[in-house]
């Protein structure tokens, strides 16, 4: 079944940073949908686990260039 995960991103400043890192979340084989909002510095990602590990989704936002916290 499909899994949420939230991720903290520190070091986004505007509207080209979130949608950078929504795009590269989105792009990831598994990934049904991501969300990303500047405001709260929040990804929202409904992924397959048995395609993928929330550590991909960590990964591909560092690959980005900003910091991934883990929230759940
Ligand atoms: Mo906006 Mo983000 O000009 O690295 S794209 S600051």
């Amino acid at each position: 079944s499909i899994q949420v995960c939230r991720i903290h991103i520190k070091g986004m400043t505007c509207t080209s940073c979130s949608t950078t890192v929504e795009s590269a979340l989105q792009a990831i084989p598994g990934v049904q949908k991501a969300q990303v909002a500047l405001a709260t510095e929040e990804a929202q990602i409904h992924y397959d686990p048995n395609i993928l590990s929330y550590n991909k989704l960590l990964e591909a936002v560092e690959d980005t260039g900003f910091e991934a916290i883990l929230i759940s």
